[in-house]
């Protein structure tokens, strides 16, 4: 009877499968592509990071992406925000990587799992949770027992989850492909023979998961098999060495859309042309997988941006941080992947010649025995046209070309020809916030001396210390003064990323460093009593490193502290005894939580430019419709803002690129944060910020029916 049951259930279950149409799909490769089903494919990715955009918008950006001639969904696996403690973890929310690679699935795309789960990622500490720091002799990335023991845990927790959901293509899910490691050969170097003992490691422990969908190891030119070699870049058509093995595709993981920004830099924008044109060329060249990194940036809500890494994500993507198409670059590329796909068939079946038709000329042919014929004539010469003659007809090329003939006659597609109008953003002011009486303000403690707890006869590392629980750290001194001047200059060496220095409770002033000099020194005249004073210095990191050998030794914090009254005369305070306390007094109430939002402590709106170390607090309503919200920050200095008690990331608005303005000034809030009315806006502000010019606003793009102009042929002669 039990048994009969079990055989209905199983052929119900099956059933169900059945009628969802998923079933199993074989993934192997040979030396030509990804091989689904006995289908060779050449597949368009795009890079897509969960955490940095909302579940609310994971399904938007998902179909543009489909639209926009997508294949394959591309994704690292966050491991600091999974397991941010040993054994304790959290898929909830932005971090429901089930849920999204499923929302993935039911869009009928595929899915490239790059668990790492060392990811980089312009992510703070490069993905590691900061508890892996404390593990004792650990060494990350390399042939290290306890980080290996650590990093097969968490693979194996996230290749088992993805089996138990069924989601690998060997059991009918979406992913085809599956990431370990990430861009290892930078570092390989600094760890000698350990270095490829780790890689073959890698490889082994991954291959030995048996996900059934093959593993890519990407900037590692020496993958072992069957792991695939892959390019990350901006140019793999012409910079990409090639698979390591005649079996192996040539893929490419990570074609840079842009370029990450940090606080002081300026937008990388790099055009829809030049884009085409390498991803055109990788094609030519034999290429059948390209990745787009990122086709959606998103934010780095919280605090999980790197060093001096800004709060907005390659905003420059073919969907912008909001997830508005940014053209022309979204409808070109759909351009050209309508007419790769086209021609498909012929790109994978034929056999490719490659010749030149003159200085800077190139052509590749691809011709199938039965006659047909896709051909990319190149013109790599920047500045000028060329005419070119092929198969008797003539071809004018635009200069840094590729015209792809999908019948070796007709020009169907010229990368540098780009037929899709241009969008603006529209920013429309909604609120603004320049009422006094709308504000209260809370005035964070200046930590001294007598009130820490932890006491240290040196300066301390500033992560090891913090554990990553804060961006501050006070560092705090009383000494005995009796130099003979009576303003010495205080000289304070950091190798974090922003100090704040305080005598006696009165701010001095500060100072910071940048995303690419370790390290900065603060010198500004203070006045000191002879006998007794007090120091405390803020001591700021604005994310952690992300990448490098080593990652677990590097330093941060103050190097050292002394006052000078000249040459000759100075107090070094470097080994003093310093008292120690982590983080602010209202990150440690909380005061940027709704529940935590009672009236105390808070007061009035004050004389706002001259405020150091202040929290502000409003409300405010949603606008009405759809449209992306945005706060509006140029008046304020730095910080971070939450609402509704949710960090919508770090800002810093006094930084300037060299053309003098903020490198970021509007500030993500998505609508999922919001509810109808009564909205609680939070800020934490270091100094020098306004928070009457602060603005709420929303963002749309002109041209919202984009022109799909159908693609005309021109004359071939
Ligand atoms: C990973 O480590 C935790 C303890 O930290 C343990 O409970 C768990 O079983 C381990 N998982 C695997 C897959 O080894
Ligand atoms: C492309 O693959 C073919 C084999 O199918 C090979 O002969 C040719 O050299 C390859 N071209 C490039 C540019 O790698
Ligand atoms: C054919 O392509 C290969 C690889 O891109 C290149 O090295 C070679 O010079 C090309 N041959 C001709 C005749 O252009
Ligand atoms: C080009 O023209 C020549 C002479 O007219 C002819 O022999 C040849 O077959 C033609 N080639 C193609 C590809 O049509
Ligand atoms: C793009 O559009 C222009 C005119 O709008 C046309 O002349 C050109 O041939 C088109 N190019 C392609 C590749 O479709
Ligand atoms: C701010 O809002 C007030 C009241 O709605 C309005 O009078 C003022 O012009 C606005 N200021 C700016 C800069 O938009
Ligand atoms: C980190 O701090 C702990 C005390 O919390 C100390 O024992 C350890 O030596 C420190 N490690 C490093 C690398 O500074
Ligand atoms: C700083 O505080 C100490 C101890 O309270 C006091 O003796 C000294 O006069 C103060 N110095 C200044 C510059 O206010
Ligand atoms: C002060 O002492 C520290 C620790 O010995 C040293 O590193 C630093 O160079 C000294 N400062 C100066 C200006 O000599
Ligand atoms: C600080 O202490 C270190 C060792 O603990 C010593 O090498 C150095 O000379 C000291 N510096 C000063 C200025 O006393
Ligand atoms: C591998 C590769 O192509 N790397 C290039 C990526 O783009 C940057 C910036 O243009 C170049 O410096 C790299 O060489
Ligand atoms: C679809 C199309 O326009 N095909 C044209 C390609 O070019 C030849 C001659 O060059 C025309 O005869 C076709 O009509």
């Amino acid at each position: 009877m039990e048994k009969w049951v079990a055989l209905v259930l199983l052929l119900v279950l099956w059933k169900i499968r059945e009628g969802f149409g998923v079933e199993a799909e074989e993934v192997t490769y040979d030396g030509r592509s990804l091989i689904i089903d006995g289908q060779r494919k050449i597949l368009f990715s795009g890079s897509i990071h969960y955490p940095r955009s909302t579940p609310q918008m994971w399904p938007d950006l998902i179909a543009k992406a489909k639209q926009g001639g997508l294949d394959v969904i591309q994704t690292y696996v966050f491991w600091n925000l999974h397991e941010p403690q040993p054994g304790m973890y959290d898929f909830s929310g932005r971090y429901d990587l089930v849920g999204f690679i499923k929302e993935i699935q039911a869009q009928g795309l595929y899915v490239c799992l790059r668990i790492g789960p060392f990811i980089e990622s312009e992510w703070t500490y490069g993905g590691f949770p900061f508890w892996l720091h404390d593990v004792p002799g650990i060494v990350y990335r390399t042939d290290n027992e306890p980080f290996k023991f650590y990093m097969q845990n968490f693979t194996t927790k996230i290749v088992n989850m993805m089996k138990e959901e069924g989601l690998y293509a060997s059991q009918g899910g979406p992913i085809i492909l599956s990431q370990i490691e990430n861009e290892y050969q930078n570092i390989q170097k600094a760890f000698g023979t350990a270095g490829s003992q780790y890689v073959q490691w890698a490889a082994k422990m991954a291959v030995g998961l048996d996900t059934g969908v093959p593993w890519i190891m990407c900037k590692q030119t020496d993958a072992p098999d069957p792991v695939i070699n892959t390019c990350n870049g901006m140019r793999c058509g012409e910079t990409f060495t090639g698979p390591n093995s005649p079996n192996k595709p040539a893929l490419w993981t990570e074609n840079w859309t842009s370029f990450y920004q940090v606080y002081g830099g300026l937008p990388y924008i790099r055009s829809a042309e030049d884009i085409a044109f390498h991803v055109t060329l990788f094609i030519a060249r034999n290429g059948s997988y390209v990745n787009y990194y990122m086709y959606h940036g998103g934010t780095n809500f919280g605090r999980t941006g790197s060093a001096y890494v800004i709060t907005g994500y390659y905003d420059q993507a073919p969907l912008d941080e909001y997830g508005l198409l940014r053209q022309p670059k979204w409808g070109h590329l759909k351009q050209l992947h309508e007419v790769i796909k086209s021609c498909s068939t012929t790109l994978l079946q034929g056999v490719q010649r490659n010749f030149t038709l003159g200085q800077l000329l190139e052509v590749y042919v691809f011709e199938e025995e039965k006659g047909e014929c896709v051909a990319f004539l190149i013109n790599n010469d920047r500045d000028n046209k060329a005419t070119v003659q092929f198969r008797n007809s003539s071809y004018e090329l635009l200069p840094k070309s590729i015209s792809i003939l999908p019948d070796c006659q007709n020009v169907t597609f010229s990368t540098a020809n780009v037929n899709t109008t241009s969008n603006r953003r529209i920013i429309s002011p909604k609120q603004n916030f320049s009422s006094v009486d709308d504000w209260q303000q809370f005035q964070d403690v200046i930590s001294n001396f007598d009130n820490t707890s932890l006491k240290s006869d040196s300066l301390l590392e500033q992560m090891n210390t913090t554990k990553d629980k804060s961006d501050y750290l006070w560092y705090t001194l009383r000494f005995e003064y009796n130099l003979s001047c009576s303003k010495p200059t205080l000289s304070v060496q950091s190798a974090a990323h922003v100090a704040h220095a305080f005598v006696n409770n009165t701010y001095i002033g500060g100072e910071h460093g940048n995303h690419d000099v370790k390290s900065f020194t603060l010198e500004l005249p203070v006045t000191v009593n002879q006998g007794t004073n007090n120091l405390s210095i803020l001591s700021v990191m604005v994310g952690l490193p992300d990448s490098g050998a080593f990652l677990e030794r590097r330093f941060a914090g103050l190097i050292s502290v002394e006052l000078q009254c000249s040459e000759q005369e100075s107090l070094n305070l470097t080994n003093s005894t310093w008292g120690y306390q982590v983080g602010l007094m209202g990150e440690q109430l909380q005061v940027y939580k709704e529940q935590n939002n009672s009236d105390t402590g808070w007061s009035q709106l004050g004389n706002v430019m001259e405020q150091t170390l202040f929290w502000y607090k409003t409300t405010f309503d949603t606008p009405e419709g759809d449209d992306p919200v945005v706060l509006d920050l140029s008046s304020m200095g730095k910080g971070e803002a939450w609402v509704n008690g949710e960090s919508i990331g770090r800002y810093w608005i006094l930084f300037h690129d060299s053309k003098g303005n903020p490198s970021q000034s509007l500030y993500h809030v998505p609508r999922s944060f919001l509810k109808d009315s009564g909205n609680v806006l939070v800020l934490l502000e270091e100094g020098g910020g306004n928070p009457l010019g602060i603005s709420l606003d929303t963002v749309s793009v002109t041209d919202l029916q984009q022109n799909f102009s159908k693609l005309s042929l021109p004359s071939s002669a």
